[in-house]
């Protein structure tokens, strides 16, 4: 079996040199699904996994705009087309300097088995730009969306391919990059999602993937007999997925000890509470600043610059904030301190390394694209109520958000379970890869 594994990612590899994170995301569903697809007669031999890692197709264009200071800036835009087997393309935009084909390769093709995973019929894709908002003035941020959405609107529509929101894409960028788009189209269409509850947009939406992650551990936690009442719960990140990741963790009566940003963490003894999360969300969202400055508002907080807040002793760890971030040490260092749980809010922030170290010692560990499905879960239903031209309220969102993590959870266990333990990581790569596979199957060699 090790030897099929390894020459199937022999071969990606040597198609895709030079792209150490979207091989590392081939590599974790190889080595779960490859086995699963020996087993099956009806997945042997019909190359699929090999269809699935080509992307359909690549768009990649120029982004140039004019700054404040009136200097032409050049940047570079992407729209990664996975797979639409199952559903029009459906993936964020993520809008970060270090953005290259390697990371929204990996990105993209996370979001296949993720939006599989939650039912709705959405196919994946990924899309963004190395534009960095950070320190940009809102013009300069509408002038770059502007500029962006006037070559990436021709690629994309409400049957086609939906882009949202991702890292430094957020309800201010959707909003230009609706506007444009509309008057480039001169149609008013669901072609994005995580607009304004006022233009399309859905209830429940921002909360949705922080919110998800949280209804996620809570459904292993039960699986265990065990519950978020009084845990200490360590976060990484303090942006949208972090915040209501927080708000939900408090909620349901954890004790959040951190937050975190590229700079360093900080970490209040005595637990963020609501009051302190409204601080923090209007530190963030509105004056746009750094997370140290919390400390200046709450004293008894510490600031651990440059540092990432595994070291805290915890029981449950949320990494919200981007790939790679948690690592072998940091993995075993919450071991040691007692972790029980580690519900992944970003996308692959756990290296390779650090998911062995969870399994080998048993830990609850959730991969994103099962956890973290929240937020394109409620982006598919923002679609719905599109269609429908209507929306639903917080309530009947929020209901259908936990249906949907509940029935993820359960197809991790259905197809995960190894005697006592589950194997999140091997139930979603599976569960989400048998939908897209009986659809490429029946639609052909396509
Ligand atoms: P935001 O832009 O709102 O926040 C990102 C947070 O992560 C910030 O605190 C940021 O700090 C931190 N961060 C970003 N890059 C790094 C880095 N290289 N090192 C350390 N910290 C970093 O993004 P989101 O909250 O939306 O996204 C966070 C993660 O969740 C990403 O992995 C994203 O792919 C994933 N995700 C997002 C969904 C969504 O609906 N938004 C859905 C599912 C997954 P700083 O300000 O210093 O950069
Ligand atoms: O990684 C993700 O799932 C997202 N950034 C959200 C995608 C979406 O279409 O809502």
């Amino acid at each position: 079996m090790e030897k099929i594994v390894s020459q199937f990612l022999e071969q990606v590899n040597s198609h895709n040199q030079n792209e150490p994170e979207f091989m590392q995301a081939v590599t974790e569903v190889a080595e779960t699904v490859i086995p699963f697809i020996v087993q099956h007669d009806i997945y042997y031999g019909q190359n699929i996994l090999l269809r699935m890692v080509e992307p359909e197709r690549v768009i990649s264009f120029r982004v140039a705009w004019i700054d404040d200071k009136e200097e032409i800036q050049v940047n570079r835009g992407y729209r990664i087309e996975m797979n639409s087997a199952i559903g029009p393309y459906k993936g964020g935009l993520r809008f970060h300097p270090s953005v290259n084909l390697s990371i929204l390769k990996f990105l993209a093709f996370e979001q296949i088995f993720k939006n599989s995973l939650t039912t709705l019929p959405m196919g994946g894709g990924k899309g963004g730009s190395d534009f960095d908002p950070k320190g940009k003035s809102d013009t300069e941020v509408m002038r770059f969306c502007q500029s962006f959405m006037t070559e990436l609107f021709r690629h994309i529509g409400p049957n086609r391919d939906i882009p949202a929101g991702d890292i430094g894409v957020g309800s201010r960028e959707i909003g230009y990059l609706f506007g444009q788009y509309k008057r480039l189209k001169n149609e008013f269409t669901g072609v994005l999602t995580g607009k304004g509850v006022s233009w399309g947009g859905s209830l429940i939406r921002p909360e949705a993937t922080g919110y998800g992650v949280v209804y996620f551990a809570k459904q292993m936690l039960l699986h265990q007999n065990e519950s978020l009442e009084g845990k200490t719960i360590v976060i990484s990140g303090s942006g949208n997925v972090a915040q209501f990741a927080a708000e939900k963790a408090i909620h349901l009566g954890g004790k959040v000890l951190t937050l975190s940003d590229s700079s360093g963490y900080i970490y209040d003894p005595e637990g963020i509470d609501a009051e302190k999360l409204a601080y923090v969300m209007e530190l963030k969202n509105v004056k746009r600043d750094r997370i140290h400055n919390y400390v200046s508002k709450y004293p008894k907080a510490s600031f651990h610059k440059g540092k990432t807040p595994w070291e805290v002793p915890c029981k449950i760890a949320l990494p919200c904030a981007t790939q790679n971030e948690l690592h072998e040490n940091d993995a075993a260092l919450l071991v040691k301190n007692g972790c029980i749980c580690v519900s992944e809010g970003a996308n692959m922030p756990s290296t390779p390394e650090a998911i062995h170290l969870f399994t080998k010692n048993k830990i609850l560990f959730a991969p994103g694209k099962a956890s973290n499905a929240g937020g394109v879960a409620v982006s598919g239903l923002e679609m719905a109520q599109n269609s429908l031209r209507y929306s639903w309220s917080r309530e009947e969102v929020d209901q259908r958000l936990q249906n949907i993590m509940n029935d993820i959870h359960k197809s991790c266990v259905k197809y995960g379970t190894e005697g006592d333990h589950v194997n999140y990581v091997k139930g979603a790569n599976i569960a989400g890869f048998v939908k897209i596979a009986d659809a490429m199957l029946a639609q052909g060699v396509v």
